[in-house]
């Protein structure tokens, strides 16, 4: 600015114009002068006044965005806490749980054992049983062989056995052996059949039919028929020619020579009843 005040005391005594030429030029160009200062300074505050506006502009905006990261990082801290929380408590029930498994497990093991020492226990005294039941029926049938038959009943290991005197059928013969209480004989082994052989040399009813189902034999005490000794073509099921009336074939009968035949229930032979001593 000084400078500028020089320059003009210059123009005004050093460089003096011819006043016939120049009378109004330094002033005009004074006047220029300062309007190009003034419109460069009105420029240049102008433009400060929009950066100051920008730069408030742009710190309004750096404000907010600041408030709502701050906001959201406050949110966020909490929410962290939160889970923190629920990680501890969460912790907490884990090792309740894993506190009460291991128990469970240790109580298994304990029941494993108890189990384990139970079955063999178990294994032991079944293995006694056993042996004890085989004693006992060893000596029940000692002492079957032991007992005597009653008077006129035959004896064969652990039976006895009694043909009749007279004659009558099939069903006639079992009533009487069940009035003995004993049951028309059940041959069930070649011994006893051997046996029968020596009791009686006739036709006698044996405790073997067919009455339930057609040719489905059974003996008296329910046993199905094992050991079998039917004649040649027996049992034939064919009735008797003599006696139609009396229709099929369902009840058995020794031909006293150890075979069998299947004749009418309604025919009349002797019978052998067997029973316990
Ligand atoms: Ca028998
Ligand atoms: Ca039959
Ligand atoms: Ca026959």
């Amino acid at each position: 600015m000084e400078e500028i005040y020089v320059n003009a005391e210059y123009f005004k005594y050093d460089n003096p114009i011819p006043s016939t030429i120049n009378r109004k030029g330094p002033r005009s160009s004074k006047r220029s002068f300062y309007s190009g200062v003034t419109l460069s300074l009105g420029l240049l505050s102008v433009l400060l006044l929009i950066g100051l506006i920008t730069l408030g502009v742009y710190l309004h905006d750096s404000t907010a965005s600041l408030s709502a990261t701050s906001s959201k990082l406050s949110s966020m801290t909490e929410e962290r806490d939160h889970l923190k929380a629920n990680l501890f408590a969460m912790r907490n029930n884990l090792s309740a749980v894993t506190e009460e498994r291991d128990n469970l497990m240790a109580n298994l093991s304990a029941m494993r054992n108890n189990l384990s020492s139970m079955t063999e226990e178990r294994d032991h005294l079944n293995a006694r049983l056993t042996e004890k039941t085989k004693e006992l029926e060893r000596l029940q049938s000692l002492s079957k062989q032991n007992k005597a038959c009653p008077a006129g009943w035959r004896k064969l290991s652990c039976s006895c056995y009694l043909l009749s005197e007279r004659s009558d059928s099939w069903d006639a013969a079992r009533k009487d052996c069940r009035d003995r209480e004993a049951d028309l004989v059940v041959i069930d082994s070649s011994e006893e059949q051997m046996f029968l052989a020596t009791v009686t040399k006739g036709n006698s009813w044996i405790g073997l039919n067919d009455k339930e189902q057609e040719g489905q034999w059974k003996w008296v005490d329910g046993t199905p028929l094992i050991l079998s000794n039917w004649m040649t073509n027996e049992p034939n099921n064919v009735g008797d020619e003599d006696y139609p009336q009396w229709g099929e074939e369902d009840c058995a009968h020794d031909r006293g020579i150890r075979l069998w035949n299947d004749i009418s229930c309604s025919a009349s032979f002797k019978w052998i009843c067997e029973k316990m001593p």
